[in-house]
């Protein structure tokens, strides 16, 4: 099925040309027949010769009722332009195509009516050129009479050709349903009816309306009871709920939309509008129509507060209406009450406090699209759930962590800037092990210490809740394979690896030489490497022996082996730590004879 809403200006016979195209009356109210005016929105249906269904929302042209023609319009994708043959261009016909322009309404039909009273030509001719100016150029143009039936054939084959050219809506988006008209049904209770753009509803799903959740008890389409419908359709549902349903609130799938009162937009001044945009304006998307205040933050941004949330993604159009003008004071033809369209670059917009925020805030909007990239670059951190919330459901890139997507340039800021942090704390506390993640957390003022977590690089690392400060200047690969290496080494503190192990680690002797160089590892000999300090850890144990003693009672007592223990008695020699007392005997220096526990200082 497809929907389309009619437009025009008053009397043109756009409720009459749907009543020739479906043989249902869109004009059910008492009032709308003895008046012969449209007042409430009115529906219809019928067949295609393709088969393809299209259902007609038929809007009032008047233009006390712009605010219902919107409401018609609002979740329609294509529209069937009416132009009476013997009134031609008509001010609710500007205004109608000003809107339709604003909300980005693309796809229609140019229809003149009433060609049984005038030569249509000139009506169409004068319609084609304003339509050319606007979104609905392309739209095919054709004359018709409801009341002769002259041409429907031909509008009936063009109506086929229009929703063949309409983009097919995703059944997967989030369900965001416009409530146009509430009812109660005797014994079934509340009844809504509306047009779903995209996405699926059935028979059981819980929605939510104003946050309140709603179950869906029984729906019809067309008048007939159905168990799931995909947009674009017309739907009527039957609700269970604790809220009542008012036109112009929306039921929309829980968590697929930002609710907000504050947003940041584009403005697009609507074309005849003379620029100037008040403070007060009545908003409206879809069927809702709600009152704001605008705040001009610079340029053609804007801040706009509702009066009341409403469910948005990211560049959706608000049509902004100055609900006070009185067109009649105005040249007839300049005289459209639509202003601007507003497209939402933000719905979640920073305070603005300090002076020159609001300029600030309107540079750095002016070129953001309305896409998840702009998002993070204006919040730099946002959940896959809020993304998805603003309709940016499938955002670019991986997750930096969990859930969470980072501003490409944020991100790496923060990674330069925590080593930074860490070797500030690390001077700060020099007894503790490593800065506390929770801290590190605070300091780069991050919402999830997960966050932290993964901005940790070598030569950091994680350990025990900390970030734990390695050996710097050291190539990844190094850092990594001295990780690994180091809690073997302090479990054994001079069993130095084997140079299986080495070569299992990637570490030559090139990267045992900058290893070395960094003060990762200590060097005993040609391959024979220990943690830093481990020479003054054997001092002190060697010092607690009886003086002199053998490489074999030193080697017992750093539970080592020959291959270490002799080199590292070398090394201690040369460091003046020891020294040669006869062929098979050491002692340690600096003690008296007999003096035992030698302290390190
Ligand atoms: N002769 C003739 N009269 C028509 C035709 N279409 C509509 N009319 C008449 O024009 C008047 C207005 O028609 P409607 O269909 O109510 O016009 P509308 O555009 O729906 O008007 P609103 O909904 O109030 O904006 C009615 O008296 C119709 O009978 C037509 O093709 N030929
Ligand atoms: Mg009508």
């Amino acid at each position: 099925m497809q929907v389309v809403a009619t437009a025009g200006h008053v009397d043109h016979g756009k409720s009459t040309l749907v009543r020739a195209l479906t043989g249902m009356e869109p004009d059910r109210l008492e009032e709308e027949r003895r008046r012969g005016l449209t007042i409430e929105l009115g529906y219809a249906w019928t067949a295609l010769s393709s088969g393809e269904r299209v259902a007609f929302v038929d809007v009032p042209g008047h233009e006390r009722f712009l605010g219902t023609m919107l409401a018609g319009v609002g979740p329609v994708p294509a529209v069937m332009f009416v132009v009476a043959a013997d009134e031609g261009w008509m001010p609710q016909s500007e205004e109608h195509l000003v809107a339709l322009e604003t909300l980005g309404v693309r796809l229609g039909l140019l229809v003149v009516t009433r060609a049984d009273l005038a030569d249509p030509a000139p009506a169409m001719n004068q319609a084609r050129a304003r339509l050319a100016e606007s979104g609905l150029g392309q739209a095919e143009a054709l004359a018709v009479s409801g009341r002769t039936g002259q041409g429907l054939g031909e509008l009936r084959e063009a109506l086929d050709r229009l929703v063949a050219a309409l983009p097919a809506p995703d059944p997967e988006a989030p369900v965001r349903l416009w409530i146009d008209r509430v009812f109660s049904v005797h014994g079934s209770g509340t009844v809504v009816t509306g047009t779903l753009p995209a996405g699926r509803i059935e028979v059981g799903d819980e929605l939510a309306l104003d946050g309140e959740p709603m179950r869906v008890r029984a729906m019809e389409s067309l008048k007939e009871p159905v168990t799931s419908v995909t947009g674009a359709v017309r739907v009527a549902l039957n609700l269970r709920g604790r809220v009542a349903p008012e036109r112009g609130h929306a039921l929309v799938t829980p968590g697929g939309w930002t609710f907000t009162d504050l947003v940041d937009v584009r403005l697009t001044p609507a074309r005849d509008a003379d620029g100037s945009v008040p403070q007060r304006l009545t908003v409206h998307i879809g069927s809702a129509s709600v009152g704001c205040a605008v705040r001009p933050l610079g340029g053609d941004v804007a801040r706009l507060r509702l009066a009341r949330p409403l469910p948005l993604h990211l560049g959706d159009v608000l049509l902004l209406r100055d609900p006070g003008r009185d067109p009649r004071r105005h040249d007839l033809g300049h005289a459209t009450r639509v202003l601007a369209g507003a497209s939402v670059l933000d719905m979640r917009p920073p305070e603005l406090r300090r002076r020159g925020a609001a300029r600030e805030r309107a540079a750095a909007l002016e070129t953001a699209a309305p896409d998840a990239a702009s998002l993070l670059r204006a919040h730099r951190l946002l959940r896959a759930e809020e993304l998805a919330a603003m309709g940016c459901g499938v955002p670019l890139g991986r997750p930096v962590c969990a859930d969470w997507h980072a501003d490409p340039a944020y991100w790496s800021s923060l990674g330069e800037r925590l080593p930074e942090v860490v070797r500030r704390y690390a001077a700060e506390h020099p007894l503790e092990p490593g800065m506390p993640l929770e801290i590190a957390r605070h300091e780069l003022d991050l919402p999830d210490r997960r966050l932290v977590t993964a901005l940790v690089r070598p030569p950091l690392t994680v350990a025990d809740g900390r970030i734990v400060s390695g050996p710097s200047d050291l190539p990844p690969p190094v850092a990594r394979a001295v990780q690994r290496l180091a809690p073997e080494l302090s479990a054994h503190p001079f069993l130095a690896p084997e140079a299986v192990r080495l070569a299992e680690l990637g570490l030559g002797p090139r990267e045992l030489a900058a290893a070395v160089r960094a003060g990762a590892l200590l060097r005993i000999a040609d391959g024979i490497v220990l943690l830093p300090g481990a020479d003054v850890r054997a001092a002190a144990l060697l010092a607690r022996l009886p003086q002199p003693f053998t490489v074999s009672e030193a080697r017992t007592a750093l539970k080592t082996s020959r291959r270490v223990a002799v080199p590292l008695l070398e090394h201690l020699d040369r460091k003046g730590i020891t020294e040669r007392v006869d062929d098979a005997h050491r002692r340690c220096r600096s003690l008296s004879p007999g003096q035992t526990g030698y302290m390190v200082g």
